[in-house]
């Protein structure tokens, strides 16, 4: 790979703001060999550690450290670089920043460097965007993901699918070419088999995506119920230390609470809301009304009710939002003897169990990660972003269109147009195919010096 004839220097402090035993200073692009000379007095071997006193514009030395030199292209970027590890004080780092900015280099935007290793080919967008997912995961199993899609397994599985759509639509493409000829090419029964065949392998990434997606933002539940049934108790549970306020009077909770927590390496958040009533209390009422807000945005809804208390909440549950998913929790089942359990109907799951003793949160807990795809064998998923989904949605409905259409044994042009869709939706996912405000929305929500 060759690196562009000219690239103007960027530079930026690497490592974060404040005091540290090492800071890093970065500077990518072209001529970085004089700034070399300019600091070091040489150029140091390039990819071995060289010890260095980093010199100002008056020969005096600013600080000694570490000089790493990447000639291109083989450097992150894939243009030079240079890294000088010096003492990770403020004063220092500054120093040495307006060094490199004297000798001409200009102040790198948020992933810039990420970008040029982009637009130079050293990565896609993908791998890139899991460099940003890696630096903010909140977990391990986040960060193992955002590495698998890092090191290119979800680029894989993506070029893959571009693969295949594209040899589909090239036969179809060149059959109509011949289409005037006795030959009935969408009769091929093997065309069909193709179509579904990507159709489910399609399907396949995406489910894997969506999990991904969840690694990366959290799943978020909104635990929901009359007063009084357990809510904050559960929240308490669940986040392993007292944050909400737990008493045994009807409508303590108030304002929404927040906890962000980990099941298995998987992120929740977890929301405990007001209990829901009718209330002439005006603080009540409007913690009522934040509490229906929150359910709206919930991926999944706890909605708590008391094993202890014989009316029906039928209506309380009609008044929940009709989209999202409800897990049904009968909470207090020491007060009536019940065994902990968990029933599956065609209303969703319901939960049997005792946030006081215990007993039955580990199928809570069990049910929450199946919920959220939990696999235990994380070497497979790879981390993913809401635009990842999109693009792969998609995709999948172009390739559905195109699969009536050749069920359908009709208009060839439509089938490898809704081809030529379907592959330029998947390009768009390792950036093959992109806009330059997509490119500036990605790379600005980096950290500096990425
Ligand atoms: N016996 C028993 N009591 C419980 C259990 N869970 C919660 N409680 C009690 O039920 C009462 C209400 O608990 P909270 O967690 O405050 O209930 P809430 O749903 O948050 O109530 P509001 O905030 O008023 O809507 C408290 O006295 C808890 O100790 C349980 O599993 N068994
Ligand atoms: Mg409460």
């Amino acid at each position: 790979m060759l690196a562009p004839a000219c690239s103007e220097p960027i530079a930026a402090i690497a490592t974060p703001a404040g005091k540290g035993g090492i800071g890093i200073v970065r500077i990518s692009g072209s001529g970085i060999e004089s700034f070399c000379t300019a600091i070091l007095g040489r150029v140091p071997k390039p990819r071995f550690a060289t010890f260095a006193s980093f010199i100002d514009s008056q020969g005096r030395a600013i600080d000694e450290g570490i000089a790493l030199y990447f000639p291109s292209p083989a450097s992150f970027t894939g243009e030079d670089t240079l890294e000088l590890q010096a003492h990770g004080g403020r004063v220092i780092l500054d120093l040495l920043m307006a060094r490199v900015l004297e000798l001409g280099a200009r102040v790198a935007r948020p992933g810039e460097f990420s970008e040029r290793a982009f637009l130079n080919g050293k990565i896609d967008l993908l791998q890139a965007e899991a460099i940003a997912d890696l630096i903010e995961a909140t977990t391990v199993q986040a960060a193992r993901s955002a590495r698998n899609s890092m090191q290119g397994r979800f680029s894989t599985r993506v070029n893959d699918l571009v693969e295949e759509v594209t040899e589909l639509r090239l036969y179809i493409e060149a059959s109509i070419d011949f289409s005037d000829e006795d030959i009935d090419f969408l009769a091929d029964p093997a065309l069909l088999t193709r179509g579904v065949q990507i159709e489910h392998s399609i399907h396949e990434v995406l489910s894997t995506a969506r999990q991904g997606c969840l690694l990366r933002e959290g799943l978020s539940v909104v635990i929901a119920g009359k007063p009084n049934t357990g809510k904050s108790s559960l929240l308490n549970k669940l986040a392993g230390r007292e944050v909400a306020i737990v008493t045994s009077e009807a409508g303590t909770t108030r304002d929404v609470l927040r906890e962000a927590i980990e099941i298995d390496g998987m992120p929740l958040h977890v929301i405990d809301t007001a209990g829901l009533r009718k209330s002439c209390d005006r603080v009540e009422e409007e913690g009522i009304r934040r509490a229906r807000e929150e359910l709206g945005h919930a991926d999944r809804i706890l909605l708590i009710l008391d094993a202890s208390s014989p009316e029906s909440d039928g209506v309380l549950e009609d008044s929940l939002p009709p989209n999202i998913e409800i897990t049904r929790v009968v909470n207090k089942i020491d007060l009536t003897g019940e065994a902990a359990r968990l029933d599956h109907t065609e209303r969703g799951a319901t939960i049997h169990l005792s946030v006081k003793t215990g007993d039955g949160l580990d199928l809570l807990y069990r049910h929450l990660k199946d919920v959220m795809g939990y696999d235990e064998r994380t070497e497979d998923v790879f981390i993913a972003r809401r635009r990842h989904l999109d693009a792969l949605d998609r995709s999948l409905f172009s390739i559905r269109q195109a699969i009536t259409r050749l069920r359908g044994a009709r208009e060839l042009e439509l089938v490898a147009e809704e081809l030529r869709i379907a592959q330029q939706s998947l390009s768009e996912i390792t950036g093959e195919v992109t806009t330059e405000d997509l490119l500036g929305r990605i790379f600005s929500s980096f950290c500096v010096g990425k």
